[in-house]
C-alpha cells in the first residue's frame, strides 16, 4: 500500500470510460464516519457537563487537555497580553478581517419584502440575528484563528447579541494570541476555554458561567460533531447546529491548460489537513506525460512538507479519476458535490455555470484554494460528505432567521374570507372558519 512512513507517495487512478456503475459509485462515496458510535461516546460527556456545570468541564478540560483551570470563560475587555500577535501576522488578519467583513456584510438581509397577494392583504417578510450563537474554533494539530474569522464577522455583521467562541486551551491554560486578536475584532461576548463535546455541551445548556447559545457553529472532530448532533436532537437545548461536518475534501478539474506544479499544489493543501482529508483529481483527457508531470510534482512538493506523513495518509487514500470531457468532469464532480471545487481549466470561467453542487468553487491557475481558506473574502465553513447537494457553506444568513407578517384591510378580508372558510370548513376545522365570519358578519352589521 501507499500508506507508511517511505515508499511513493501516489494517488490511485480510475478511468471513467472503462468503470463499472459500481465501481464509480464507490468512487463517489466517502468514508463512513461511525455517528452512532460516536454519539454514544459522547453522550456521558454531554451529561455529564449538563447536570455538573463548571465543575464537569474543568474536570474533563484537565483530562483532555492537561489544562488545569479554576475558571473555564473570559469575558471583555481582553488583556492586551493575551492578544500579542506578531506584526505581520496581525496585520495580515487584518486585511482578512476587511475582505471576509465586506463579502459578509453584503450579503446581510436587512430589507423588508413586501408582497400584496390580493388587494388589501399585505404579507412581508423580515429578518432578525439570532440572538445568541456559540462559535467552535477546533485546537489539535494547527491554531486555527481563520476558523475564529470566518464564524465570527458573519455573527458580528448579523447583529448577534452575544457571541460565545469556544476552543481548547492549551495545556498551560492559555489560548493562542492569534485566536484572542480575532476574539477581539470580531466582538466576542466571551471566551469558552474548553475543546470537545464538553464545550459543545456547555454551549448548548449553559452553565453557571457560561452562556447557553441558540445556534452553533463550527468545524470539529468526530466528537464536536457527534455533540453538535446530539444536542441539536435535545428539546431541552432549544439549539440547532450550522450543518453535518466531515473530513475536508477537494476536487481538481484539470485539463491540458492546467499547470501541473499549481494541481499538485492545491492537491497538497487539502491534504496537509489531516489523515482523513479527501483529495479527488478529474484529469480530462491529460497525456500520459501531464499525468506523470502532476505525480511527479505531487511525490516532490509533499516529501519537502513538515506535514509530509499526514500527507502521505491522506494522498495515499485519495483518487485520480480520468474523464474524455468537460461534461464529463463536471458531471462526476456534480455527482461528488467537493466541499472545494478547483477548476484548472480552459476558460475556467465559462464552465462555472454549469456547476450544481459544491461548497465553493476555485476559478482558474492563479486562484488556490487557500484564498479562500484565509482571506480573499468568501467563507471556509462548507458542507462537506456530498451535503452540498442540500447545504450552503456557512454565511451571514446562516445567523440570521426570518419572521413573516402580514396585515389585511377590512376590505381584503371580504376577499380573501371566503376562501380561508371554506377550507377551513373542508378541513373540519369549525373555529378556524368561524374567526373569519365572525368579522365578515361584522362588517355586514
Ligand atoms: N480548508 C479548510 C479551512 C482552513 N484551511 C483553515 C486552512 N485553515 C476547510 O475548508
Ligand atoms: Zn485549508
Amino acid at each position: 500500500t501507499n500508506i507508511g512512513t517511505d515508499g511513493p507517495i501516489r494517488m490511485r487512478t480510475s478511468d471513467l470510460s472503462t468503470v463499472t456503475s459500481a465501481e464509480r459509485a464507490q468512487l463517489l462515496h466517502r468514508p463512513v464516519l461511525k455517528s452512532d458510535e460516536m454519539i454514544s461516546k459522547v453522550k456521558p460527556i454531554v451529561e455529564d457537563v449538563r447536570l455538573r456545570g463548571d465543575k464537569a468541564l474543568l474536570e474533563l478540560t484537565a483530562k483532555f487537555d492537561k489544562a488545569k483551570l479554576t475558571s473555564t470563560v473570559i469575558f471583555p475587555p481582553f488583556a492586551s497580553e493575551t492578544m500579542q500577535v506578531e506584526k505581520d501576522v496581525r496585520e495580515a488578519i487584518d486585511q482578512a478581517y476587511s475582505n471576509i467583513r465586506k463579502f459578509h456584510k453584503a450579503q446581510a438581509d436587512n430589507t423588508t419584502l413586501v408582497v400584496e397577494t390580493m388587494p388589501g392583504v399585505v404579507c412581508s417578510r423580515f429578518a432578525r440575528p439570532i440572538a445568541r450563537v456559540g462559535l467552535y474554533v477546533p485546537g489539535g494539530t494547527a491554531i486555527l484563528p481563520s476558523t475564529a474569522l470566518m464564524l465570527g464577522i458573519p455573527a458580528q455583521v448579523a447583529g448577534c447579541k452575544e457571541i460565545v467562541l469556544a476552543t481548547p486551551p492549551r495545556a498551560d491554560g492559555s489560548i493562542s494570541p492569534e485566536v484572542m486578536y480575532v476574539a477581539h475584532l470580531v466582538g466576542a461576548s466571551a471566551v469558552l476555554k474548553a475543546g470537545g463535546a464538553q464545550a459543545v455541551a456547555a454551549l448548548a445548556y449553559g452553565t453557571e458561567t457560561v452562556p447557553k447559545v441558540d445556534k452553533i457553529f463550527g468545524p470539529g472532530n468526530q466528537w464536536v460533531t457527534a455533540a453538535k448532533m446530539l444536542v441539536q436532537n435535545d428539546t431541552d437545548a432549544l439549539v440547532s447546529i450550522d450543518m453535518p461536518a466531515g473530513p475536508s475534501e477537494v476536487l481538481v478539474i484539470a485539463d491540458h491548460t492546467a499547470n501541473p506544479a499549481f494541481v499538485a499544489a492545491d492537491l497538497l493543501s487539502q491534504a496537509e489537513h489531516g489523515v482523513d482529508s479527501q483529495v479527488v483529481l478529474v484529469g480530462i483527457n491529460l497525456t500520459p506525460e501531464h499525468m506523470a508531470a502532476i505525480e511527479q510534482q505531487v511525490e516532490e512538493q509533499a516529501l519537502a512538507l513538515s506535514r509530509v506523513d499526514i500527507v502521505r495518509q491522506s494522498i495515499g487514500k485519495s483518487i485520480i479519476v480520468k474523464a474524455s470531457s468537460v461534461e464529463e468532469a463536471i458531471a462526476f464532480s456534480n455527482d461528488y458535490a467537493p466541499e472545494h471545487l478547483i477548476m484548472h481549466l480552459e476558460d475556467a470561467s465559462a464552465k462555472v455555470p454549469s456547476i450544481d453542487n459544491a461548497g465553493s468553487v476555485f476559478v482558474g491557475p492563479y486562484t488556490p484554494e487557500s484564498c479562500g481558506d484565509y482571506a480573499s473574502g468568501t467563507n471556509h465553513t462548507l458542507p462537506t460528505n456530498g451535503y452540498a447537494r442540500q447545504f450552503s457553506g456557512v454565511n451571514t444568513l446562516s445567523f440570521q432567521k426570518h419572521i413573516t407578517s402580514q396585515e389585511i384591510t377590512m376590505s381584503g378580508l371580504q376577499g380573501l374570507g371566503p376562501v380561508v372558510a371554506t377550507l377551513a370548513d373542508c378541513e373540519g376545522l369549525e373555529a378556524h372558519a368561524n374567526a373569519v365570519r365572525i368579522r365578515l358578519r361584522a362588517q355586514e352589521a
